[in-house]
């Protein structure tokens, strides 16, 4: 009942509903609402009351809820399904778990994760509620060999997301973003596949927003957008980043258009042009970079003086003396 009525102020969009018209609606006394409306404000909902208008929501909480993403959201695939863990191992493996049998566009959201997981095994630092933790469940039509294209998806819609809000970011190809060098969000792209068909793909986003105090481990190279000096709630960041995310990947799946990804994957990228290192296994070599092709890779010239395409998932790109 108290989620019914939540769904009914939120529904609302910001405008008061009379107590007597939600009492109507659910078939509850009007004392049994106002019961229920004190305990969605424990919850952390502000909602303000007026005699004869009835209440209204002034503010949620800072939780990634179903309800709160889905009020916020204006999507027609991303976030239609939206599963949500207080805690979680991983969204990812959850995601993983359940792809099949969920429609595309489905989303995973943690507030926090206990296994979050970097690429290659390494892990991933979540710490609850102060960033975003979320996994898109997709099903495009392409080829496998095509896939690691939609980590630069999300990277330009992670850039882009961010830029509407006043963040200045940028992209160390493949996976991460980074601000003033050091890196605030990462990409882990996961296949469900045979040889020649994608069954799933799980995009996994995690964007430090609150963080202020990071492990010794990731403290030289992590950051955060309130470290950084920005003061914003994670719901709006999610909703830019899921919406440009949405609109980059329908141009690509319905037009082959993959252009503009392509475009501001260069625009912000922070390596092209720059002498880098990169990781292969127990390999490392310095190269330059100095392109991204139309399919996402990025083109280097190597320490033979050649020109080399890099496809995203098996290289690690290190600075020439730190992690940028
Ligand atoms: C990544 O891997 O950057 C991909 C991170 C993806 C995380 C999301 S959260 C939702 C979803 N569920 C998951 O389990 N994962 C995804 P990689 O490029 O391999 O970078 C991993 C490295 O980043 C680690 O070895 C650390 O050095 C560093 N690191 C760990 N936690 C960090 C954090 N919170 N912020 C910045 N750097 C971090």
């Amino acid at each position: 009942m108290r989620e019914k009525i939540l769904n009914i102020l939120l529904d609302k969009n910001k405008e008061f509903v009379s107590g007597e018209e939600i009492s109507e609606k659910l078939g509850i006394t009007r004392t049994a609402v106002w019961k229920h409306i004190k305990n969605i404000k424990k919850q952390g909902y502000e909602i303000e009351s007026v005699t004869k208008k009835g209440y209204k929501i002034v503010k949620c909480p800072d939780l990634l809820t179903p309800e709160i993403v889905k009020y916020n959201l204006s999507t027609s695939l991303l976030g239609k399904e939206i599963v949500y863990f207080d805690s979680i191992g991983s969204t990812n493996d959850y995601a993983k778990e359940i792809a099949k049998d969920v429609k595309e566009g489905t989303i995973i959201i943690a507030e926090e994760q206990v296994k979050g997981r970097g690429r290659m095994g390494k892990y991933w630092h979540s710490i609850k509620g102060d960033g975003i933790w979320v996994s898109i469940i997709l099903k495009p039509d392409i080829y496998p060999y095509e896939a690691s294209f939609i980590t630069q998806i999300a990277g330009a819609s992670i850039v882009k997301g961010l830029k509407k809000l006043g963040v200045d970011s940028l992209i160390k190809w493949p996976n991460d973003i980074i601000i003033n060098n050091k890196k605030v969000s990462g990409i882990l792209t996961e296949l469900g596949a045979e040889i020649d068909r994608i069954n799933y793909v799980v995009v996994g986003i995690g964007m430090n927003v609150k963080t202020i105090d990071f492990p010794e481990n990731v403290k030289s190279m992590a950051t955060s957008i309130r470290k950084e000096g920005y003061n914003l709630e994670r719901i709006d960041i999610l909703k830019e980043i899921l919406e440009e995310f949405e609109r980059l990947y329908s141009n690509y799946i319905e037009n082959k258009d993959k252009t503009e990804c392509i475009e501001i994957c260069k625009q912000n990228s922070a390596i092209i042009g720059k002498y880098v290192y990169v990781l292969k296994g127990d390999e490392k070599r310095k190269v330059k970079c100095i392109d991204i092709t139309e399919n996402g890779n990025l083109v280097i010239i190597n320490d033979n003086n050649v020109k080399e395409e890099l496809i995203s998932g098996e290289v690690s790109i290190r600075g020439d003396k730190n992690y940028v």
